[in-house]
């Protein structure tokens, strides 16, 4: 490895001098990755230490709790208690926003899912972390759950750790989105991927298609446009791990699209809104992507309520836009 190596830190740091970051905001983000180096270790070793397997709960939203997905929730819990800097956080695996760290001054909130395709985690698949900060608006002592009820245009940072082959962590950074690989022979997250931006198109579509027969018509009609593989400036490659995490960075680094859409049985989908897709959208409009929920921007929708479900299409501009045109009109 070059001792060139630029850590998370320096590269941080540099931001800071710059006048790119708060000095606050570079200690939240230096936690998420100390959170992501402690997981990758404990997914990496999760057969040997009886982390495998059910929890035997189900989280706020119905899913069933892997063990990993309550202890990675722990462990991003603990990253950020009694820091002074996150006062309460929106977590997938909690019913409620969380207060960690009551305080007239603490300024941010964290919206989270800890554990990010759990259905991987007894299979050795992808994995991942998604986070997103917020400014807390609310003068307390405590925060409120308002403070976590925020569109994803007021996102301060956001973004992700994919754990797979390797460790990569995403963050956006001002108006640009940075990758970092983390190198367990110094234990250090590296700049891997300075600057991202996603290509207009791409050749990968990601998509659970078991779902198809409960899909709106125009989007049954999309499925069947693109597995006719003739109009090659549309994505002809189906690629679905069945971690968003996964599937997502794919498309941000060599374009192409995410879809999880409403259905019969869900009209919103799956996804979450305030923790999986707004961080994520924030991500892909900054590398140069989109992100809508087929008729709507992400970042433009007002949560409601912390487990709220959205649609979500999600990469290159002209996959995004060619989706939301088929859906709109069942034709290319
Ligand atoms: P399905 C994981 O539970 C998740 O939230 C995403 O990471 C993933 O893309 C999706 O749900 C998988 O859902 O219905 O295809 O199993």
């Amino acid at each position: 490895m070059s001792t060139q190596g630029i850590t998370l830190n320096r590269y941080l740091w540099q931001q800071y001098k710059d006048d790119k970051i708060e000095l606050d905001l570079l200690m939240v983000l230096e936690q998420m990755a100390y959170a992501g180096k402690i997981l990758a270790g404990e997914i990496s070793r999760a057969a040997l230490v009886g982390h495998l397997g059910l929890a035997g709960e189900k989280n706020a939203t119905g899913d069933s709790q892997k063990k990993l997905d309550i202890y990675s929730n722990e462990v991003v819990i603990d990253a950020f208690s009694h820091l002074g800097l996150v006062t309460a956080i929106a977590s997938e695996e909690l019913d409620e926003v969380e207060l960690i760290d009551c305080g007239y001054d603490t300024p941010y909130i964290l919206v989270t899912d800890p554990l990010d395709g759990s259905s991987n985690t007894d299979v050795a698949g992808s994995l991942g972390t998604i986070f997103g900060i917020y400014r807390r608006e609310s003068t307390g002592l405590c925060a409120t759950e308002a403070d976590a009820l925020r569109s994803g245009t007021e996102l301060v940072t956001a973004g992700y750790i994919l754990y797979s082959t390797s460790t990569i962590l995403v963050i956006t950074c001002g108006d640009t989105v940075q990758g970092f690989t983390l190198d367990p022979n110094v234990g250090e997250f590296l700049l891997s991927h300075p600057d991202i931006r996603t290509p207009e198109s791409g050749k990968v579509y990601s998509a659970n298609l078991s779902y198809y027969a409960d899909w709106h018509p125009h989007l049954q009609q999309y499925v069947d446009y693109l597995s006719d593989r003739t109009d090659k400036s549309q994505p002809t490659s189906l690629r679905y791990s069945g971690a968003l995490v996964g599937d997502f960075h794919r498309c941000l680094l060599q374009g192409g699209v995410y879809f999880y859409p409403g259905s019969n049985e869900q009209e919103d989908g799956k996804l979450r809104l305030l923790y999986e897709c707004a961080p994520l959208a924030l991500v892909a409009e900054l590398a140069g992507g989109k992100a809508s929920t087929g008729t709507q921007r992400i970042l433009d929708i007002q949560a409601k309520s912390i487990h709220q479900r959205a649609p979500l299409a999600i990469g290159s501009t002209s996959a995004v836009s060619f989706y939301e045109q088929f859906l709109k009109t069942g034709t290319s």
